[in-house]
């Protein structure tokens, strides 16, 4: 892990060490800048760092959630299962710093605290929760759209006598639940990944539900060979093929086809099919799920209909079925064998919104109706999502501007990418590109290839700064939020909405337009000597 480095002045600061910020330094190195990397966490990896609770794993089959821009790392990798898990991930992404060379200029267990433009030097101070504080020309927030864990605000919290745990912040040591009453907070990706394997171990769990999710089956299992090879052989091919599909995942298999174009047993046939295959397939059948809520209702149904066929219990069943919200307009959640889980005598399921979460207690959660004794509490409650680890850093661009001001009624950025008044600072999948809507390694590929061709193409014009302009930023924003609204998305309290968070304003965060649409847009503005950009001369420069 690299030094300290106080006072030392870079090309380029890159904040965080998961998916993005490695690839970003490859990049940036590649092409003979100085980078450096801070990273809070105490390793590389980012999610996949953090997230270790039981049962973590992704949820895009792993061929496909890597990163592609080396065919060598491509070849020499081999994935054990369809859905890596979280261990499976850190040891690639370890493997990625390793074989890239890449911790010489990681700076490990260091938070960033402040990064502020100085519009004499044209430079970045960047300053962290170790008293450092260096300089940089560019500035890329690779800080996740999802690495800021939500505050444990239920009144109690602090005075529960038990065993605490988040499964975004999981004990590397692990956790023996053998014998103990486990309550679960949450029925997120999160929760509904590590409930089967905690309801393994427990005594008892309990489940507390405000709102249903909907789960279609990973179907995981080993990676038979005949499908490594034939991806061996196609590689290029289906990597392309994944960057042309509209959520950047090839295995979707979307269909233009409309739902009612199909008579109701076509169509029970083709979810019954997708489902087979799992994962988020079943996305794919129609190419109205997302914009017809008579279509999405189609779909959801059938995934009801599953609920009640898995679950024995029919009122459980009937708790577990989701009905607020179309499917697939917040993540659909992957899973292997939630729904059955319910069948286990040692699981229970609480509806708080049949009895609300009134308060932890010393001995247990306690809700309008009952106080449900436990040993251990896990909360699994979500992020601040998207904007949280930007929020949190005190970001000041022109003129002093903060990001917070810049961002008070939501995020405002030209493709995600860039934000009006915050010269040569660029984020990593932020909002307003299509990131968690996508397969996020192709998303972070393409924004750090992105990010790398720009500062070349600034560095070959010897320019000093490049912005978006505010007219450019506003369109996109305009662009973002129309397209949002011919979808059935704004109709889900998702976090893509901000509505996790109390006093989060409500905005629909990331682009829905497609990722081919996206990148081409991109690749435009890049075309186009950055269109919608304002670059100034490096006179200034120190
Ligand atoms: P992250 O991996 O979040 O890394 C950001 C890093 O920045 C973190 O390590 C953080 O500590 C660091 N950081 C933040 N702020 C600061 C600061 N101020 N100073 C220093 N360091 C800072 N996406 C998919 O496409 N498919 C999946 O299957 C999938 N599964 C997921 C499972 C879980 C449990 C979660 C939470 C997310 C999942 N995602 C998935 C989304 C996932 O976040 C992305 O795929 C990807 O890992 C993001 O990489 P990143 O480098 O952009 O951000
Ligand atoms: O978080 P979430 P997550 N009282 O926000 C509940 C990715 N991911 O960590 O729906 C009671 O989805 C909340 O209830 P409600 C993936 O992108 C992927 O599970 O707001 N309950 C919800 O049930 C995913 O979407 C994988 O009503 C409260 C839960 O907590 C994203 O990360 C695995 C509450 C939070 O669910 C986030 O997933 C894990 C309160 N005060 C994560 N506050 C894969 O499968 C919140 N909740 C790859």
């Amino acid at each position: 892990m690299a030094d300290t480095a106080s006072g030392a002045a870079y090309d380029a600061i890159i904040v965080g060490a998961g998916f993005s910020g490695l690839y970003m330094l490859h990049r940036l190195r590649a092409q003979g800048l100085t980078a450096r990397i801070y990273e809070a966490a105490s390793g590389v990896g980012g999610t996949w760092y953090w997230n270790r609770y039981p049962g973590a794993r992704v949820d895009i089959e792993s061929l496909e959630y890597s990163y592609s821009f080396s065919p060598e790392l491509d070849a020499e990798w081999k994935w054990s299962e369809r859905y890596a898990t979280q261990p499976e991930l850190m040891a690639y992404l370890n493997h990625v710093a390793d074989r890239f060379d890449l911790r010489r200029d990681i700076q490990l267990d260091t938070r960033v605290t402040s990064a502020r433009f100085d519009e004499r030097s044209n430079r970045w101070t960047v300053a962290t929760d170790r008293g450092e504080a260096v300089t940089a020309r560019y500035c890329i927030m690779a800080t996740g759209c999802l690495s800021v864990a939500n505050e444990v605000a239920f009144p109690g919290a602090d005075r529960f006598q038990g065993e605490t745990y988040r499964t975004s912040r999981w004990p590397h040591e692990g956790v023996d639940f053998t014998g103990k009453r486990v309550a679960v907070i949450g029925t997120g990706s999160s929760a509904i990944q590590s409930i089967p394997l905690i309801a393994e171990q427990a005594a008892q769990v309990t489940v507390f539900q405000r709102t249903p999710n909907f789960s279609v089956p990973a179907h995981n299992g080993p990676i038979p060979e005949a499908v490594l090879e034939d991806w061996k052989r196609n590689r290029a091919k289906y990597r392309q093929e994944a960057r042309d599909a509209g959520f950047a995942i090839r295995m979707v298999d979307g269909q233009e086809t409309l739902a009612f174009d199909a008579t109701a047993e076509q169509r029970q046939a083709e979810y019954e099919r997708r489902w087979g295959i799992g994962g988020f397939a079943l996305m794919g059948a129609y190419g109205d799920l997302i914009v017809d809520r008579a279509a999405n209702e189609t779909a959801s149904e059938f995934v009801r209909e599953k609920i009640r066929s898995i679950v024995k219990d029919p009122a459980t069943a009937e708790k577990l079925s989701p009905r607020s919200f179309p499917m697939g307009t917040k993540r659909l959640c992957i899973d292997t064998g939630y729904y059955a889980t319910f069948n286990r005598d040692n699981v229970s399921l609480v509806d708080l919104r049949a009895e609300p979460l009134e308060a932890i207690e010393p001995t247990g959660v306690r809700t309008a109706d009952h106080l449900y004794e436990a040993d251990a509490i896990v909360y699994a409650i979500g992020f601040d999502a998207m904007t949280g680890a930007l929020g949190r850093i005190d970001i000041r661009g022109r003129g002093g501007v903060t990001l917070k001001d810049a961002w008070a009624e939501g995020p405002r950025t030209y493709l995600g990418l860039m934000i009006a008044g915050f010269p040569n600072l660029f984020i990593v999948t932020g909002p307003g590109s299509p990131s968690v809507l996508c397969n996020m390694a192709v998303a972070i590929e393409q924004h750090v290839d992105f990010i790398s061709d720009c500062i070349a193409w600034m560095g070959e014009r010897q320019a000093g700064t490049i912005e978006a302009t505010p007219a450019a930023q506003d369109a996109w924003v305009a662009h973002v939020n129309e397209v949002a609204d011919t979808t059935l998305y704004p109709q889900a309290n998702s976090w893509y909405m901000g509505a996790n968070v109390p006093g989060k304003p409500r905005v629909f965060m990331p682009y829905i337009g497609g990722f081919p649409a996206y990148r081409d847009r991109c690749a435009e503005v890049a075309a186009n000597g950055y269109e919608g950009c304002e670059i100034r001369s490096a006179a200034s420069v120190s």
